[in-house]
């Protein structure tokens, strides 16, 4: 059977079940800490250890944190797509996806394991603490590093690529997202654009809802198993 080109958005829902908080629900990280300062540029200027601390207790909080059965699902259907156009697009910072096998994935909002140089522009693998004397592997230079996520006001990744896979889809999959953050929170108008089905996995209706042609709701460990169940 030939398999529709498709495009899978994630975000922190699906995450949620293995531990790592979302931001937006009742006990969502924004609800304790203000996002202006934690996530934006000026945030961390303002205070760059208050900024650095709350990412390395969230990398040391991923080192225990392991896929769960909606994560599994997602790796088997991608297998199931036998190189047909498949690209999942994930707003998380999290690696589950990658533990769970999936492989074509795009971090649009970058990775907690990941640091980046705000002298030289290097971005590495970084699983340890960002400290003040951390040096830079690319360039050596002391005290630049920060974590290689994308905050507001800050160009998203891999646009290009995502982009083009959403003007080609023919299905497009939101999981997990409040549908609250742009350019990801226009994806779904711009897959209908271009004629694609759309579906919505999520624990209840998001701000997009009234854009999805179809709706499951529910947790994310249960409802995506049962979901690809249907299409593999
Ligand atoms: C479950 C569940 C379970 C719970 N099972 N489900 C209009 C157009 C374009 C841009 C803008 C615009 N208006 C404003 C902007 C700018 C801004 C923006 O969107 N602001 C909004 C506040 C309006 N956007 C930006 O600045 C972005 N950059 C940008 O636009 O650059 C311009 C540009 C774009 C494109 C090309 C060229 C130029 C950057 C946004 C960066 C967001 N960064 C963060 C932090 C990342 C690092 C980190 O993790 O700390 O990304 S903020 C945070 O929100 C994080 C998330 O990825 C993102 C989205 O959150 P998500 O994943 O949706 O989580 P929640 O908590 O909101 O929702 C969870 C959902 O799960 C809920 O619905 C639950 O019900 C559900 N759920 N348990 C299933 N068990």
């Amino acid at each position: 059977m030939a398999r529709p080109p498709i495009v899978i958005l994630t975000g922190a829902g699906i995450s949620a079940e293995s531990g790592l908080g979302t931001f937006r629900d009742k006990d969502g990280i924004w609800t304790k800490y203000p996002l202006e300062d934690l996530a934006t540029p000026e945030g961390f200027v303002r205070n760059p250890d208050f900024v650095q601390g709350f990412y390395n207790a969230r990398r040391a909080q991923l080192k225990s944190a392991s896929p769960h059965a909606g994560h599994a699902a997602l790796a088997e259907l991608e297998a199931a797509w036998d190189g047909a156009p498949f690209l999942l697009v994930t707003q998380n910072v999290d690696n589950l996806h990658e533990q769970a096998g999936s492989r074509q994935v795009a971090h649009m909002h970058g990775e907690l394991a990941s640091a980046l140089c705000r002298a030289c522009g290097g971005a590495f693998k970084w699983e340890a603490d960002i400290e003040a004397s951390s040096a830079c592997l690319a360039c050596g230079q002391l005290g630049t590093l920060r974590p290689d996520v994308v905050w507001f006001g800050e160009i998203p990744y891999h646009m290009d690529q995502i982009m083009v896979a959403i003007e080609q889809c023919e299905l497009f999959v939101s999981i997990g997202t409040s549908g609250a953050v742009y350019p990801a929170a226009g994806f779904v108008q711009m897959a209908r654009e271009t004629g694609a089905r759309t579906v919505e996995l999520n624990l209840e209706p998001s701000d997009n809802a009234h854009a999805f042609d179809e709706a499951l709701y529910g947790p994310a460990s249960e409802i995506v198993p049962a979901w690809a169940g249907t299409i593999m």
